[in-house]
């Protein structure tokens, strides 16, 4: 026999064909009769078969939220109903079926975007205006008209405005709704901050859960977050160091790993320095670095030593491109302090910074530093992506200025098959399709955003430090704001910033003013836990039901159309139109959206569309798309092909053209930093050394807290949800779970096995989840994923197992929230785990859905 047809006599074997399968069918379906003893006619099949995809309409949109990638959906429907989503197959910008090249890539999208109809028509999903009437957090809400939702919300925000001033309601939107063109949900370019600014009253959020440390290590090293290449340049690097970086889980760029196999096959090494061996490491081969949190920066430190000890670093680049890397590189005005190099070597404090003294933090040995250092510093091109996760940590500002100084002294920057990320942004996309002009972010204080309920709690006694007040030229300057209700659009941060308990200790403070005194209001697509403790809930069309275009996220260079595909369920209404109908009610409707007139709340097809076509002149003149509106609708993507791979700096290296610092340098030495005197009146508020360093975090493995609470905490993000969406997902769960990973002898140590359940637990707050036992994470450490949706019982425990009741809301200096800075107890428990409030779904529907 030959292999083709031993082959194929296999697979037929295991492959039923349609008549063995209709046969075994009603054999059983005959058998449950004779049991049943029910004299009914057997059917062989339940229920029709798909219909095909030439009986359906095709439409391509895109997938959406803050996950990592923007990826293209194509939806087959009929009638108004989705009933299948495909992805990208290359046919949608007029190629071959199958077209999948390195200059032009699919952009297929990943296990959550497949699922989406389940989002899309899930149990949860929020289709009319509600207000809350049992008290905050009990999830009691009556259905109401949009007129009733919007006039009460419009009088209650003015009430609040003339009563506490202009800093009364606080802005927490988020990247929900993030990277479209229009339908915006963010701090600075969202539609909520420019609607509250001409409002005139707005404390808005300055500090990014992601990467607030690695954003300012970005802008004080490069002077722009944009130091990212885009993902084909991984495909030319010889070797990939991954720290703190699973990109099998987390993407931050659609075809990360595509690129990453193709310098795989072309022979790069690969090394991950994480707590956990991950699935990257594993796809790839890594060298696996076990590290104790939130000691990278000492890691790298030692790195750095061992180059200069051995006079690997890059003279040439660091006398050309860099400022303060060493004595001979500092500013004349700063001549005489301390540069990197001296840092390092010890010249000033006496401590060199040795492998060996950095294997005591980080628990590295020496060897396994020097080795990296070696393979580092000698193996050229080296990419050294230093993710974010490290950095959202105590002082994690520190670790991706280590990173910046290591990428620099190695002349890795500005090179193919290098790496200067940091925030990584890549190609730069035409953003902002609305109306983005002098009321875009107008606040009137802005705090570190997870300081809201430590203000609260406080208010008056505050120091503008303890919330990081950004500084402004007038008489509100350093006010500190009245916080009286949060808008949530495009967020879930009610579950997703630190420290719940202390969040729901402020929210409980306000209500017990009375009803009037404060308003908190979540707009979604979605019944959330954010949405259990407001007042309001506002039912938004998803993306599906709305008109926009599709940007990528960090990485990619192409924009995907997103057709009305159909009409908005229940009774949703887009963002915009809710704002700008609230704009009327509050007197700014024509300024806040001047293509709209009053009727845009009932129909925002035409008004949508001028200002896309706008949008989509300027991606014909600046960015040269050769192509029209309505050629791109009706291909649903256009995908830039770029003349060379786009990698950061590439012009400041090869021509020399001035980096985007005051210096024009990569300032390792930073003179804005040097140059403060008085840091209370800074935005960070406490002291920040002018080059980077290691600094002690508040809690790690090294403190002495270990003998009360002896795990370090880290909370990833999870590969079957995009933050918190996509928990409610039964399919998604049923591929990866809420669980507390944790090293074997650990759990030997604390008696407990695979599957049990367990209460991790601080000072701070506890959660109920089920352990995962494994040798694939490093003894101390527990990873427990963000984004479970908090499920509180009846003694205010969470069931969810959400990480965010265990984390502290003291930010870095640098704004960087310390999610991974979290020391915790573990102890076996009788309390069941709570995955996914979809197991409630009909109580929970039930509740939400009556008429109270
Ligand atoms: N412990 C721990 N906690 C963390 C992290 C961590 O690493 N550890 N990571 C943090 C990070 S990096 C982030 S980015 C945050 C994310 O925090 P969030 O941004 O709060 O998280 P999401 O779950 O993405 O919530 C977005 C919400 O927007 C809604 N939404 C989606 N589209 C739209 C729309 O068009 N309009 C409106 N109005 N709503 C929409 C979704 O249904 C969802 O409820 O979490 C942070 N939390
Ligand atoms: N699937 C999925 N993808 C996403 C998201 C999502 O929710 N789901 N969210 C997106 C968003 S908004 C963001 S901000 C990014 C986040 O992107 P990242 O910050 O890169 O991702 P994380 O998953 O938090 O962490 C990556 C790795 O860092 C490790 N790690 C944690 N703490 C430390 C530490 O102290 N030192 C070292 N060396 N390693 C550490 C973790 O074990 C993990 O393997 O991901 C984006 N992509
Ligand atoms: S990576 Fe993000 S955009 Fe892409 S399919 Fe998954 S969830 Fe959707
Ligand atoms: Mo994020």
């Amino acid at each position: 026999m030959t292999l083709q047809s031993r082959l194929s006599n296999w697979v037929n074997a295991f492959t039923p064909t349609r008549r063995r399968f209709l046969q075994s069918a009603s054999a059983t379906a005959a058998t449950a009769l004779v049991v049943g003893n029910l004299p009914k006619k057997a059917h062989a099949f339940a229920y029709e078969p798909y219909p095909t995809d030439d009986e359906l309409e095709t439409v391509v949109t895109s997938c959406a939220h803050n996950c990592g990638s923007r990826h293209m959906l194509v939806a087959h429907k009929k009638g108004d109903v989705i009933v299948r989503l495909s992805t990208d197959n290359g046919t949608y910008q007029g190629d071959a079926y199958g077209t999948d090249t390195e200059e032009k890539p699919q952009v297929r999208a990943c296990l959550r975007g497949r699922s989406y109809r389940s989002r899309l028509y899930s149990p949860e999903r929020l289709l009319y205006p509600m207000k809350r009437v049992g008290k905050r957090g009990e999830g009691k809400f009556k259905r109401v008209t949009w007129d009733e939702a919007l006039s009460d919300i419009a009088r209650r925000m003015t009430y609040l405005k003339d009563k506490y001033g202009p800093t009364a309601l606080c802005d927490q939107s988020y990247a929900g709704a993030s990277y479209g063109v229009l339908h915006k949900s963010d701090q600075i370019e969202g539609l909520l901050g420019r609607f509250m600014g001409m409002f005139g009253c707005r404390t808005s959020c300055w500090s990014v859960p992601s990467y607030q440390g690695t954003t300012f290590s970005s802008r004080i090293t490069f002077g722009t977050i944009e130091d990212g290449n885009e993902d084909d340049t991984f495909a030319h690097t010889k070797l990939m160091i991954m720290w703190g970086w699973n990109p099998a889980y987390t993407f931050h760029g659609g075809n990360t790993f595509y690129y990453m196999r193709m310098a795989k096959q072309r022979g790069c090494k690969f090394v991950l320095v994480d707590p956990q061996y991950t699935d990257s490491a594993a796809a790839y081969d890594a060298w696996w670095i076990p590290i104790r949190p939130n000691t990278d920066a000492a890691m790298m430190a030692g790195m750095a030593w061992h180059i200069w000890d051995n006079d690997w670093h890059d003279q040439g680049f660091i006398d050309r491109f860099v400022q303060g890397m060493d004595p001979g590189t500092m500013p004349g005005w700063a001549q005489g302090q301390e540069s990197f190099r001296e840092y390092i070597m010890g010249e000033r404090d006496g401590v060199p910074k040795t492998p060996e003294w950095a294997a005591e933090i980080c628990g590295v040995s020496a060897d396994d530093i020097r080795k990296l250092a070696e393979m580092y510093a000698t193996t050229k091109p080296a990419a050294l992506k230093a993710s974010w996760s490290p950095g959202r940590n105590a002082y994690g500002e520190q670790y991706n200025r280590m990173a910046s100084a290591l990428q620099a002294m190695t002349g890795n920057i500005g090179i193919l098959g290098g790496c200067a990320e940091g925030v990584g942004k890549a190609w730069h996309a035409e953003g902002v399709a609305y109306p983005y002009d002098q009321w875009a972010n107008v606040w009137f204080a802005s705090i570190k955003s997870d300081r809201w309920a430590h203000c609260v709690l406080n208010y008056p006694d505050v120091k503008r430090e303890e919330i990081g007040i950004w500084p402004r030229n007038d008489e509100l300057d350093g006010v500190i704001p009245n916080i009286r209700g949060i808008f949530y659009q495009g967020s879930d941060w009610f579950n997703q910033l630190t420290n719940i308990n202390k969040e729901i200790e402020a929210i409980r403070k306000l209500e017990a003013e009375g009803d009037e005194e404060s308003l908190f209001v979540c707009m979604d697509s979605t019944i959330t836990p954010t949405g259990i403790w407001c007042d309001y809930l506002l039912p938004i069309a998803t993306h599906f039901e709305r008109h926009d275009v599709a940007l990528p996220w960090y990485k990619g260079h192409y924009y995907i159309h997103r057709p009305v595909v159909i009409q908005p369920l229940g009774d949703s209404r887009t963002d915009f139109q809710v704002f700008t109908e609230l704009a009327y009610r509050l007197g700014f409707g024509p300024a806040y959206n001047p293509k709209a007139t009053r009727d845009y709340f009932d129909d925002p097809t035409d008004v949508d569309e001028a200002y896309l076509v706008d949008w989509w002149h300027k991606v014909r003149d600046h960015q040269g798309a050769d192509i029209d509106w309505e050629t791109f609708k009706q291909r649903g993507v256009y995908k830039f092909i770029l003349s060379q791979p786009h990698v950061a700096f590439r012009q400041q290296v090869e021509q020399g053209v001035p980096f985007q610092t005051a210096s024009g340098k990569i300032e390792i030495f930073s003179g804005q930093l040097a140059q403060i005197t008085d840091w209370t009146r800074t935005q960070y508020g406490y002291p920040i050394p002018a080059i980077p360093k290691w600094i002690e975090p508040w809690e790690s493995l090294n403190s002495d807290k270990t003998e009360q609470f002896p795990f370090h905490v880290i909370s990833p993000h999870p590969r079957w949800r995009t933050h918190s969406i996509f928990n409610n997902i039964p399919w998604l769960r049923e591929t990866f779970s809420q669980e507390l990973t944790m090293n074997a002898s650990d759990a030997k140590g604390l008696g407990i096995g695979m599957g049990d359940t367990v209460e991790v637990f601080n000072d701070r707050g506890s959660c109920i989840v089920p352990v995962y036992v494994t040798e694939r994470c490093m003894p101390g450490v527990a990873v427990l994923h963000e984004g479970a949706w908090m499920d509180l019982d009846e003694n205010g425990k969470d069931r969810s197992g959400n990480p965010d009741f265990l984390t502290l809301d003291e930010p870095s200096p640098a704004g960087a929230f310390a999610y991974n800075t979290v020391l915790c107890d573990i102890r076996k428990t009788d309390l069941n785990h709570r995955p996914g409030w979809d197991q409630l779904a009909t109580a929970r529907s039930h509740v939400f859905r009556r008429d109270l």
